[in-house]
């Protein structure tokens, strides 16, 4: 039966804002306070979900979520009607607020880890809801993503969604930010790879010294243990610490996987050889020829990576077996990074062709094209079982890039935050996208009583 891979990408959320609230990522650390476009950046990413989709990939989307939460700012005790909590917290808390208002679940490769059917004990198609408890802005987000996805994959004979581990440090959970799989066909079997920033419990782990480490050794354990995963499946490494100490707080910022290829900075991981070792013993024992392209500092060096988004790039396989690149544009603007990529292509490699995406207003918040899309593979009567309501079609397009001039401002800056004509403007859109993509209630406000 044929299987494929489905990006599924964040659209991005009417708040969209430079709050500087991500310690540890370089981008949202410098751009925090500049002013924003929502529309702008919601365009931008479907113009690459359109773009990706014109060439025959299938392609997906998944919804943004209510902003302000006013539920998260009521729980840290700001009390009276929702327009009273807002202005409340302006007044008495405006970081608080400013994270209730983050548009931080586009970046829909932190919403979840995925394990497909083929992988899996059970035979259905694994979904882990990410905790994200690193930061509050992000800690916020995953029971909406589990109703979101639960109406996307709604299922029980192909699909099995489990809600996001203890919110606790120790299980620190960022999704399919920090997860690979490798296969020689998406519908085989493969060997999902795991790569985490510390162990939570086993001191002997080296740790990073100035950023903190998001993803725990435990947390991918216990996920791949939700997943029915068995041992001859998976490698769990660590990512280099002091590659976090330069900003590559997730493991999607300096390497990338698909199908039997690993793009990967010659630093992104502690005892490397030993790493790549296992990826390449265990895909053999699945059939698969593990092919790892090392991309050597002279060359790129890591602050190159973290500043041209290098690695959270998207590799995608062709029906001619070769594979495309899709980068953001800051790869280009980098003289290194864009020379290297002229050799890549030149090379007779797996890589055949670059494409270039603008994406500056994700960018600006330290999130790429990797960042913005979640991959499911999935069988043919897999995907049969998605609901269609949320696959990417020329008519969806022009439905949702109407529904954006609706509803989107074209400038954000923190004061408007404060303002809940916002809420109102937000839910006014999410009732009509559920309407657009077929969702259901899944927001909040459509589920109070
Ligand atoms: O978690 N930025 C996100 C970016 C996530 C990128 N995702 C992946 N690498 N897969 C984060 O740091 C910034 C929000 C702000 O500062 O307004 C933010 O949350």
């Amino acid at each position: 039966m044929k299987s494929y891979e489905v990006n599924f990408d964040g659209l991005v959320g009417p708040t969209h804002n430079y709050g500087g609230l991500s310690y540890g990522n370089v981008a949202s650390q410098s751009n925090s306070q500049q002013g924003s476009n929502p529309r702008e950046a919601a365009r931008q990413g479907l113009a690459k979900m359109k773009a990706l989709a014109d060439l025959g990939f299938k392609q997906g989307l998944l919804a943004p979520q209510e902003r302000p939460d006013v539920a998260a700012l009521r729980q840290l005790g700001f009390t009276g009607s929702d327009a009273q909590v807002i202005q409340q917290a302006a007044s008495q808390a405006m970081p608080l607020l400013v994270a209730s208002c983050s548009a931080s679940s586009m970046w829909v490769a932190n919403a979840a880890t995925v394990s497909p059917s083929a992988d899996t004990a059970d035979g259905r198609v694994h979904f882990t809801a990410a905790n994200l408890n690193c930061k509050f802005h992000r800690s916020i987000e995953h029971p909406t993503t589990s109703r979101v996805l639960a109406a996307m994959f709604a299922n029980e004979r192909h699909f099995a969604h489990h809600p996001a581990l203890p919110a606790v440090a120790q299980f620190g959970d960022e999704g399919a930010a920090n997860h690979t799989r490798f296969c020689r066909d998406y519908g085989e079997p493969g060997v999902e790879f795991f790569v985490y920033g510390r162990s939570a419990f086993d001191s002997r782990y080296p740790a990073p010294q100035k950023y903190p480490a998001r993803q725990t050794l435990e947390a991918s354990q216990a996920v791949a243990r939700l997943h029915g995963l068995s041992d001859d499946a998976v490698v769990y490494a660590q990512q280099n610490p002091a590659v976090i100490d330069q900003g590559v707080f997730h493991n999607d910022v300096i390497a990338v996987g698909n199908a039997e290829v690993l793009f990967h900075h010659q630093d992104a991981f502690l005892d490397s050889d030993a790493v790549l070792g296992q990826l390449q013993a265990k895909l053999a024992s699945k059939g698969g020829h593990f092919q790892a392209i090392a991309v050597p500092r002279a060359a790129v060096t890591v602050e190159d990576a973290v500043r041209s988004y290098l690695f959270n790039s998207q590799l995608l396989s062709r029906d001619d077996g070769s594979m495309l690149l899709v980068v953001p544009e800051e790869c280009r603007n980098n003289e290194r990074v864009w020379a290297y990529l002229g050799q890549l292509t030149a090379q007779g490699g797996p890589v055949k062709e670059v494409k270039v995406f603008d994406l500056k207003q994700s960018m600006q918040n330290g999130g790429g094209p990797a960042c913005l899309r979640l991959r499911v593979a999935l069988q043919e009567s897999e995907l049969a079982a998605v609901n269609p309501g949320v696959i990417m079609s020329a008519p969806l397009y022009a439905t949702l890039l109407q529904w954006v001039d609706k509803h989107y401002r074209d400038r954000l800056v923190e004061a408007d935050l404060a303002d809940p004509q916002l809420l109102l403007e937000c839910r006014i859109a999410l009732d009509e996208l559920t309407q657009i993509l077929q969702l259901g209630s899944v927001y909040p406000f459509q589920r109070q009583p």
